[in-house]
């Protein structure tokens, strides 16, 4: 059945945030941006509707832990009153809720609240897209938040419950930066943490080891052309940011190694630079291993899909492959592969409920992958 309903044109709202109250000091500089969308009427029906309504859901991390249930790790979206600026400011969330159920389609378990930023120690605000794992019966929340300086860090918190409450450890991880974690358990036990988003993710800003808090790092935009704002060849390029792994150490709550860099490169071989929108890796990775293959998935931000490359080990490089999801309603994709019954679902966020950027709602859908082991492209409108 068609559908007549709103949709955003995603122009503006990036992925990122500044402090409400004390604004940091690159958010006095950030690109002054439209407030209001742009709303065009459009004869498009959603693929799926949302997992749940009493609550605003986002950057869903779907697991199938030991118990055989799904456990949905999101970001919990609140209306903090702030405007839409391409530091992701209007994303001012403050806890995480942990959804469960027995299969896709099925009743939907909203639990109580798994951690708040007020029981981290090192944490002021933004709570961001989280993840967890499992090892040895105990369960561990890792989180991106600002700490007092304004600056993301990733935070670990430790619960006998899938569902929590975390216990969140008294310091962020050592040696972490920027937002969005992941953590990929590989078939040898062990775990690795990839991390990483650019613009208001912060990621742009440690090139040098250090956290550079100059306004001309706000995003990643410099790179494109100064006068037109859009890639020219004759203008200086680069290879992208590179998202981060680090191995976890056996306690689960620390890295066992430096962070290195990612690599993602092209059919070449050669490193996705800067100016390739389409492709340059934003925010959001997702590891899956998929037979022999390791996967890498990621958001491009301001082209606003879901991309993936593959390698044959966890650290990479990954070769570009193609796009997993195309865009959503409103700014930010973000999403999670897992398997369930040897079935593979995709978990990912729109706008369906509220039209807004900030306030999001997580779904889930079927994932085809090919018998020579491709990611069928999924559109989220059905036209
Ligand atoms: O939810 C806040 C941020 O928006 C996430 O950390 C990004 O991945 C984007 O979805």
């Amino acid at each position: 059945m068609r559908t007549s309903y709103l949709v955003i044109a995603m122009a503006l709202g990036a992925a990122a945030c500044a402090p409400a109250e004390a604004p940091e000091p690159e958010a006095a500089e950030a690109p002054a941006v439209e407030t209001t969308p742009e709303i065009v009427e459009t004869e498009t029906a959603y693929l799926t509707a949302p997992l749940v309504t009493e609550i605003y859901t986002a950057d869903p991390s779907g697991h199938v832990w030991e118990d055989g249930r799904i456990y949905i790790y999101p970001s919990h979206d609140i209306d903090a009153g702030i405007p839409d600026d391409d530091l992701g400011s209007q994303y001012a969330m403050e806890d995480y809720i942990v959804l469960s159920m027995d299969e896709p389609g099925g009743e939907v378990t909203i639990h109580e609240t798994a951690l708040h930023v007020d029981d981290v120690p090192w944490a002021v605000e933004d709570m961001w897209a989280p993840d967890a794992a499992e090892k040895d019966g105990m369960y561990y929340l890792y989180f991106p938040a600002k700490d007092a300086d304004g600056v993301f860090h990733i935070g670990a918190a430790v619960s006998d419950s899938p569902t929590g409450p975390f216990t969140a450890e008294p310091e962020p991880i050592e040696g972490s930066f920027s937002m969005d974690p992941t953590v990929f358990e590989d078939e040898d036990g062990a775990y690795y943490m990839y991390f990483g988003g650019i613009w208001g993710g912060q990621l742009q800003r440690w090139e040098t080891g250090e956290y550079d808090a100059s306004p001309d790092l706000n995003t990643d935009l410099q790179y494109d052309d100064p006068t037109t704002g859009e890639d020219d060849a004759s203008f200086d390029d680069r290879p992208a940011h590179a998202p981060r792994i680090a191995k976890l150490a056996d306690d689960m709550i620390s890295f066992a190694e430096a962070p290195k860099e990612v690599l993602i490169v092209d059919e070449n071989g050669d490193p996705i630079m800067m100016k390739d929108h389409d492709r340059r890796f934003f925010e959001a990775a997702w590891v899956n291993k998929i037979g022999e293959t390791y996967y890498f998935s990621y958001s491009t931000g301001d082209t606003h899909k879901i991309v993936y490359a593959t390698g044959d080990n966890p650290y990479g490089p990954f070769t570009w492959q193609g796009v997993v999801l195309e865009p959503v309603e409103g700014w930010t994709n973000h999403h999670s592969i897992f398997e369930f019954e040897g079935q593979h679902y995709l978990a990912y966020h729109d706008v369906e409920l509220s039209g807004r950027n900030h306030l999001r709602n997580v779904k889930l859908v079927p994932l085809e992958i090919t018998e020579d082991g491709e990611i069928v492209m999924l559109d989220p409108f059905v036209e």
